[in-house]
């Protein structure tokens, strides 16, 4: 089913698991939705921001969800020592309306190594979720990790965050999250997301 993309266009990238291809459920499509905007707006339990191994700022995403959350998030930031690529760690959201910031740090995108940049994104969405769950976090919405300034390709991103967040939905602590929401800003992330939602989330 990879193979049906739209005519024309580039074939899904994607070598993950065994819900490559899944079986569609109202029940999980339910629980996901797609949205193109601001994610500092958001009042969900968690956001992801796509931070940086220092954990200390930066632009992006990054950048925004600071300025948003105010001087407070980067004090405390301080304080983490920094997280490992593929990994995550959660903050209060300060002046932000969510109640929670997941820093979770992409991979820079490696060509050469498609495979292990594939696996840190990956672990980026389900370590995520499980500090999320963790911390009683039912509702979180995800930036597109890694798609801006660490060059992640969106149409491979896309399906890795959907892959990971439906093989987390389907496992043992699936049913304690109620709703993830992938946060789009450009185009090509829109764009990516529409095409592969599809697959991953099938309509009922
Ligand atoms: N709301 C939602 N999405 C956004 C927003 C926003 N306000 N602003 C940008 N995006 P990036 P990375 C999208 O570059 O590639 C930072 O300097 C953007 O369109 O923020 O993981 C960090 O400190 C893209 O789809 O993160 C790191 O050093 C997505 O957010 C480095 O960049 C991620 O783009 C991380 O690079």
């Amino acid at each position: 089913k990879l193979e049906a993309a739209p005519p024309g266009s580039k074939p899904i990238r994607t070598r993950l698991g065994p819900d490559k291809i899944p079986e569609p459920s109202k029940a999980l499509n339910d629980r996901v939705a797609l949205l193109r905007g601001d994610i500092t707006t958001l009042a969900v339990d968690a956001i992801v921001n796509a931070a940086n191994r220092s954990l200390l700022g930066g632009g992006g995403v990054d950048g925004a969800i600071h300025r948003a959350a105010g001087p407070e998030l980067y004090q405390e930031c301080k304080g983490l020592g920094g997280c490992p690529t593929g990994q995550a760690k959660i903050t209060n959201a300060y002046e932000l309306p969510c109640k929670k910031v997941i820093h979770a740090v992409g991979p820079v995108y490696d060509p050469i190594h498609h495979d292990r940049s594939e696996a840190s994104l990956v672990s980026c969405y389900i370590e995520s979720l499980k500090l999320a769950v963790k911390n009683s976090c039912r509702t979180i919405a995800f930036s597109g990790i890694s798609t801006g300034v660490y060059g992640y390709p969106s149409r491979d991103a896309a399906p890795a965050a959907l892959s990971a967040v439906r093989h987390f939905l389907t496992g043992h602590d699936g049913s304690k999250i109620d709703k993830v929401v992938f946060v789009t800003f450009e185009r090509k992330d829109v764009d990516a997301y529409d095409e592969a939602i599809p697959l991953y989330f099938p309509p009922v």
